[in-house]
């Protein structure tokens, strides 16, 4: 169900949980700003998930409350890992669900990486 990102974060969100280390995930990346791990329900050969370590509920939460540096540290990861999982040269496709008509499902921020095979072209 889609949620609504004026909301305040819920701390009890599962990825909340994974950066609490209560829940697994499977890691493939962690900094000092961001943590990244495979989505549970692959819609890819790759999709990978890239959160921040901060509360943020959305995009929208990130873009106004976020310190330059953990914007800065959340775009160098998501680059980071796409480079490292060998997409750039394919290509990939990176999403950001946002909000109710966004589709988003969990609220906490989390930038999808899609890749390993061509993925057309989407809007919704
Ligand atoms: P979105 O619709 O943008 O909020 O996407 C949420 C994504 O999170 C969806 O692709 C499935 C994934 N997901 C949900 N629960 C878990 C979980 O517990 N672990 C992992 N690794 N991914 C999850």
């Amino acid at each position: 169900m889609p949620i609504d990102p004026t909301l305040p974060y819920d701390d009890q969100n599962v990825f909340a949980k994974i950066l609490r280390g209560e829940l697994p995930c499977n890691k493939v990346y962690e900094d000092e700003w961001s943590l990244a791990f495979h989505d549970i329900a692959p819609q890819a050969p790759v999709h990978i998930l890239v959160i921040p370590k901060g509360a943020y509920v959305s995009w929208d939460d990130f873009s106004v409350r976020a310190s330059a540096e953990e914007i800065a540290g959340l775009a160098r990861a998501v680059g980071h890992v796409a480079r490292e999982a060998g997409l750039v040269e394919p290509g990939y496709r990176l999403l950001v669900n946002t909000g109710i008509e966004g589709g988003q499902e969990i609220p906490h921020l989390h930038f999808h990486i899609f890749g390993g095979r061509p993925l057309g072209r989407m809007i919704g």
